[in-house]
């Protein structure tokens, strides 16, 4: 086995429109050159046998580096962005606003997410004992967060933009959480960036041609 080299080149395993959108953003803003590797999901490719090898729950995004293998999206963006801190975009040791970078970005994966996913499939766990209390809860801890700044962590932006911004679009378009202008405004300013336009143009393209290649397979039009 070779050690993980940090100028091995990086594969992102990706699919248009789903999580690995904002990863494929991110190490686009962070200037990272890398391989696309792009499964159709609607072809079933993220369950082949040799995705399944890189991820065994056939789930994107997945990152390659060397014989370093990274699955679930915020372990790839601390990573990337440990790789990359020249993008500015890092709060990198030693930056005080580590410990708070650190903790939204946790508490995107270990609450939010599933706070969202309860509420979007109407399950109500007990607050005390769930990991983000109540939906409610998590939604005003994150309007307060987002009224102090135009940014989670201050004046400039960060990876945890990047990743929440994505997903505060995507569950505002699914009315997953309430319009609040704060979060309207927020996450247009993230989304409208050009790194995210250049990626929803290119999945347009990339979503078309999966689903007629999905609809052939199956012996469709
Ligand atoms: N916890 C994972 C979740 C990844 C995930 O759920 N990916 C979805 C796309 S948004 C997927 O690949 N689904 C395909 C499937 O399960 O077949 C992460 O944060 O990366």
């Amino acid at each position: 086995m070779s050690d993980t080299n940090s100028l091995d080149k990086l594969t992102l395993h990706y699919a248009p429109r789903s999580r690995a959108s904002a990863t494929r953003v991110l190490l686009d803003e962070l200037g990272a050159p890398y391989d696309l590797h792009v499964l159709n999901m609607r072809a079933g490719e993220q369950k082949s046998p040799a995705f399944l090898a890189i991820n065994p729950l056939g789930k994107v995004p997945a990152l390659t580096h060397g014989d370093t293998i990274l699955t679930e999206a915020v372990a790839i963006a601390l990573y990337a962005g440990d790789l990359f801190p020249q993008a500015g975009l890092t709060p990198t040791i030693g930056d005080p606003r580590r410990g708070a970078y650190l903790r939204w970005m946790v508490f995107y994966a270990a609450s939010f997410e599933p706070a969202l996913m309860d509420k979007m499939s109407g399950h109500v766990p007990p607050a005390n004992e769930c990991a983000y209390g109540t939906f409610d809860q998590v939604i005003e801890l994150l309007a307060d967060q987002l009224e102090r700044a135009p940014y989670l962590l201050g004046d400039r932006i960060t990876i945890a933009d990047i990743q929440w911004g994505a997903t505060l679009q995507w569950a505002l378009s699914f009315k997953a959480v309430p319009a609040l202008p704060v979060f309207t405004d927020y996450a247009e300013r993230i989304t409208a960036r050009p790194s995210f336009r250049r990626v929803f143009e290119d999945e347009a393209r990339l979503d078309a041609e999966h689903e007629a290649a999905a609809a052939k397979a199956s012996g469709g039009a």
